[in-house]
């Protein structure tokens, strides 16, 4: 059997199983991807919400990153809630080295905090995530208010100020990284992609009726790492993963009282 490529998550753990690390195992596992993780922070939560969270010490962070870089080398690096200041910059810094030594794409979610309204992200990192992190960074998946925190300002929901904004935010990390705002909290669930040579366009989305929406954000990063591991198209990419997750919530499961877990293993749509 060949060996199989090898993605690293740095995320955190969800018990319920619907977003973090387990979720981004699940996505690659359904493409043959051989995943290794990193957690940053053990949260309490399940479909109802994030009840707490507790960041992992950084150099525990830093001792995992040393250890799986010198055994499993990832093709690709997934990267979720960062939680602290000091975990933000052992990565930035991990990944800096690691994509000094080979060229392999690496997805930023800038977490910030969950969709039950619950901090993942201190106040103290954004900075560490935005001047250490994002210009290391292949592509980031911000949503609006994601993209407003990074950026300082508000950010109205309208096509002109959404660009506007992803191409600030890009400037802001030196030019070479594809910005994509996720739109499934807008009124037309569309994405945009801003890719490095500065050509945009619009990934249309239609509205799913489900209350599966547990960790549609993971499950974006992660489908668009694998397939970033087989295209070097970034569009094609970004579609890819989006088909993906519409396919995910479309066959969820019914599970949980409040908002339900993907269905993650699906195999509708193969990356490219
Ligand atoms: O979708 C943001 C997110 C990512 N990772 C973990 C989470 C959440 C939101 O709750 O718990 C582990």
């Amino acid at each position: 059997m060949l060996s199989p490529r090898v993605a690293l998550t740095i995320a955190g753990f969800d018990p319920s199983s619907g977003a973090g690390i387990t979720a981004d195992l699940e996505v690659f596992a359904g493409r043959r991807i051989y995943g290794t993780a990193c957690i940053t922070a053990l949260t309490v939560q399940s479909t109802r919400g994030v009840i707490s969270s507790q960041a992992c010490p950084a150099d525990l962070v830093r001792d995992t990153l040393e250890e799986l870089e010198a055994d499993l080398p990832p093709a690709g690096i997934k990267i979720g809630i960062l939680a602290t200041r000091e975990i933000a910059e052992v990565v930035a810094s991990y990944v800096t080295a690691a994509t000094r030594r080979r060229s392999i794409p690496v997805v930023l979610d800038p977490v910030l905090v969950s969709s039950s309204g619950h901090p993942l992200l201190a106040a103290d990192a954004i900075d560490a995530l935005r001047t250490q992190l994002l210009p290391m960074v292949t592509c980031t998946t911000p949503n609006r208010s994601e993209l407003s925190a990074l950026l300082g300002r508000a950010v109205a929901p309208d096509r002109a100020s959404l660009t506007a904004s992803a191409r600030a935010l890009q400037e802001a990390a030196g030019g070479d990284v594809c910005v994509i705002v996720t739109g499934g909290d807008l009124e037309s669930p569309d994405d945009l992609v801003l890719l490095p040579s500065g050509e945009e366009e619009w990934l249309p989305g239609t509205r799913i009726q489900t209350t599966a929406t547990h960790g549609t954000g993971c499950a974006f990063s992660s489908a668009l790492l694998a397939a970033l591991l087989e295209t070097s198209d970034t569009l094609e990419a970004a579609r890819a993963a989006k088909r993906f997750v519409a396919d995910a919530m479309r066959s969820a499961p019914r599970l949980g009282s409040g908002r339900g877990p993907l269905n993650l293993r699906t195999r509708q749509s193969e990356t490219p």
